[in-house]
């Protein structure tokens, strides 16, 4: 674990408090320390000869006789070969629990509640071991290297393991074993926890041999031979690739109806690996072999290709016209895009992909209104033009970057009146203003999804120049949780961050990446649906009052990003996921601000030295490992939407378990020593800026973080602090004093 304290609504003010607590140790040692060069007690030790004091053994050892150089352990309980002396004895943890999976088409996902016994210890890891079973039980072999296993088998560090490759009609049995720093020193076998999954999966044909057509520096185009007996039909094909150096690390997959594909987004002169497989009504079929094709180098190599492209492109297209097949020529070449850029249509514009996205045929896919000379255009096609009659103005409810948005009515002929969100362009407008806020209008009017914001259309033809929304209730999500402080149960929180995450999903699936996505860029319904808004790139987060300038010259905000946006503007749907992940953390914790008052730049050191937000208040286990796995450093860790979605969909079928709260599997251990009495409470609520409770804590007993940090949430409420983002803030500094304490414990004190 890192060396340092974990985080606290104020990160400096904690290390200076670990410093105090280190510096009044060291006092109060030398003030009781007993004569300088005695043998010790029994029940004390002195690891060092001479003028040392005797320390007291730590828990779960002890010393008989007198002299003792070092505390033995207790039975069951061991020291690692690098826990010091002053470290208590620590023991194996316990087996995880509640294990599930959740098999889908492509990958099979295994997660688990920590053990409820740590052993004392914060060094815990998981391996997973598999076995593939017969008809009989004793016909089980061990799964060998058929299976993959994200992140990894084995030294897992969170309750979740990802294992793709299995085949059909197969029963496999996952054992998850819990392990810690002692657990090798024990004789008894680890404990696990079991679950047996049978994929009973239908095994279509397999497709032919997977053959490149072409390569360039970025694209690999491969093709197939269909199988020959699919009686059921053929759905679509899966294509698998992955880097080959990074085999073991992550893949990508994309589907297509066609027996060829051209995936791009590739690395230049780059080995990657391939397969296939079909998709029928009867389920999917095993990979083909693994084939190893490599992207080009230079530009000579895409010269050769070129011939190639349109041939594919041909062969896809069949009827196109010659236009269409000199566009994707001129586009894969980088030559005239000025020229198409003002001709192509919104169709062939959907072919020029945002950030390698490759989309799935079939799918709709967003249009960046900046690949159009005429952003005119884009409104045109992506946009209705209302009558200003037809609207009915009446009242203003905020203030955006170009004007007052007001609420109001809309009438549309033979249909019911609605309430809907007006947005205003003030006048005095230059063209570039009006093109920037039209260009959220072209954005949305290709959204059509629950969970997005729906336009209703756009006045251009009359002034003011207007955009119509639907008009959402409770406004935004940031301050709509803030009013309403505790109000919601936990399954109506994962349901609105269930919301989220299913319009995130459409987005990214059309290859839209949001780039600002935090609670107040959400609106609420009556309903408590969550619908996400704020479109428009980089005007969106010129508008942001979080956005903050970086070193690289972008307006960011800081606290919502993830790391390599903020260093290299690397923006994708993974930083998007990142995103989401505070998001989640502001609407467990009811609109708290992230990292708190931390600096941009704290909150940026801090990420880069592996800090993750702790969990709020009252947040369930499952939610913040969601969260932390939002946060992954290597992007391509982090969850897709859809993943998101159906762990959120899991998590709301089975309520119970969402019961397991971060704070329950934060135990201390017994005696966590007397270190912690040396530090006020007065200094602890000075330092969380808490100091008006001083006196409850009192009066109730509390007079040392010892016991402070023993405190569970309803204890909080009982000594009368009544607010409820007072309790919170409380509350979640307790959690950051228990990990402090239960760090120094492991990291054993050395004054
Ligand atoms: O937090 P709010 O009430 O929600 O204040 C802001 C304000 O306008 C400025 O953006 C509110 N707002 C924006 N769009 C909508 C909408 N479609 N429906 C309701 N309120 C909206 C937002």
């Amino acid at each position: 674990m890192h060396g340092q304290p974990l985080y606290s609504s104020t990160v400096a003010l904690e290390q200076s408090l670990a410093r105090q607590i280190a510096a009044r140790r060291c006092e109060v040692r030398r003030r009781t320390s007993p004569q300088f060069s005695e043998a010790c007690q029994p029940g004390f030790f002195k690891a060092y000869a001479g003028n040392t004091n005797c320390s007291k053994c730590p828990p779960h050892c002890f010393s008989y006789g007198e002299g003792a150089a070092i505390c033995r352990c207790e039975t069951g309980f061991f020291r690692a070969e690098r826990d010091p002396p002053s470290m208590a004895c620590t023991r194996p943890p316990s087996s995880p629990r509640n294990l599930l999976f959740n098999l889908n088409d492509t990958s099979l996902i295994l997660e688990w509640s920590p053990p409820s016994d740590t052993g004392g210890r914060r060094d815990l890891t998981y391996n997973v071991q598999c076995k593939r079973c017969g008809p009989e039980p004793d016909q089980c072999q061990f799964c060998e290297e058929e299976l993959r296993y994200l992140p990894r088998q084995l030294g897992l560090t969170n309750a979740t393991v990802t294992v793709m490759d299995f085949s059909a009609h197969a029963n496999y049995t996952f054992e998850i074993e819990s392990l810690n720093g002692v657990s090798e020193m024990s004789s008894f076998p680890h404990p696990v926890a079991i679950v047996t999954v049978s994929t009973d999966q239908g095994g279509p044909s397999l497709v032919g041999t997977l053959k490149k057509d072409w390569a360039s520096p970025n694209s690999i185009a491969l093709s197939w031979q269909q199988p020959e007996q699919t009686p059921q039909g053929i759905l679509d094909y899966e294509i698998k690739y992955y880097q080959k150096e990074h085999e073991q690390l992550s893949y990508s997959s994309t589907r297509t109806k066609a027996p060829s594909v051209i995936i791009s987004g590739l690395k230049p002169a780059t080995w990657y690996v391939f397969s296939v497989r079909t998709r029928t009504p009867a389920g999917y079929s095993s990979y083909t072999p693994k084939y190893e094709y490599k992207t080009t180098g230079d530009s000579s190599d895409i010269a050769s290709d070129q011939g190639q492209v349109l041939v594919i492109v041909t062969a896809a297209v069949g009827g196109f016209t010659l236009l269409v097949i000199l566009t994707l020529f001129f586009l894969i070449t980088g030559r005239c895009q000025w020229y198409f850029k003002a001709k192509m249509t919104s169709e062939e514009k959907r072919t020029n992909y945002q950030n390698g996205h490759v989309p799935f045929p079939g799918i709709k896919t967003y249009v960046d209104p900046d690949t159009y000379e005429d952003p005119t255009q884009a409104v045109h096609e992506f946009t209705k033009e209302i009558d200003p009659s037809r609207i009915r103005i009446e009242r203003v409810i905020g203030a955006g970057e170009f004007g007052e948005v007001c609420s109001g009515r809309l009438r549309t002929p033979g249909k019911k009146e609605i309430a809907v969100a007006i947005k205003t362009l003030k006048g005095g407008y230059v063209e570039r203003q009006r093109r920037d806020f039209l260009r959220e209008a072209s954005i949305m009017g290709q959204f059509d999804h629950p969970n997005i914001i729906r336009l209703e259309g756009v006045v251009t033809k009359s002034r003011p120049v207007m955009i119509v929304v639907e008009y959402v209730e409770n406004g935004s999500l940031d301050s709509f949780l803030r009013q309403h402080d505790g109000h919601f149960t936990v399954i109506q929180l994962v349901g609105m961050l269930r919301g989220i995450a299913s319009g995130m999903k459409y987005l990214s699936d059309m290859g839209y990446v949001h780039r600002d996505l935090a609670a107040r860029n959400i609106l609420v319904n009556s309903n408590l649906v969550c619908k996400v808004s704020d479109f428009g790139l980089s005007r969106v987060l010129e508008d942001d009052p979080e956005a903050a300038y970086t070193t690289t010259g972008g307006k960011i905000p800081i606290r919502w990003t993830a790391p390599e946006a903020i260093s290299y503007r690397k923006f994708s749907s993974a930083s998007d996921a990142w995103s989401y992940g505070i998001v989640m953390w502001e609407v467990m914790s009811y609109g708290e601000r992230p990292y708190w008052e931390m600096s941009n730049q704290d909150v940026i050191l801090s990420i880069e030295e592996g800090y993750r937000l702790p969990a709020p208040m009252g947040c369930p286990v499952a939610l913040h490992q969601l969260m932390l796995h939002c946060w992954q450093k290597e992007r391509s860790h982090r969850p897709k939407c859809t993943d998101v979605v159906s762990f959120l969909d899991k998590l709301i079928r089975n309520p119970s378990s969402l019961l397991s709260l971060v704070e329950d599997i934060q135990s201390l251990p017994e005696s966590p020593g007397e270190e912690m009495d040396f530090i006020s409470i007065g200094d602890w609520l000075d330092s969380i800026k808490m100091s008006q409770y001083k006196s409850n804590f009192m009066a109730a007993g509390y007079n040392t973080l010892d016991s402070v940090a023993r405190m569970s949430i309803e204890d909080v409420r009982r000594i009368g602090v009544e607010l409820i983002g007072h309790q919170r803030r409380i509350s979640s500094s307790v959690q950051t004093l228990r990990l402090q304490i239960l760090h120094e414990q492991e990291k054993g004190f050395h004054v």
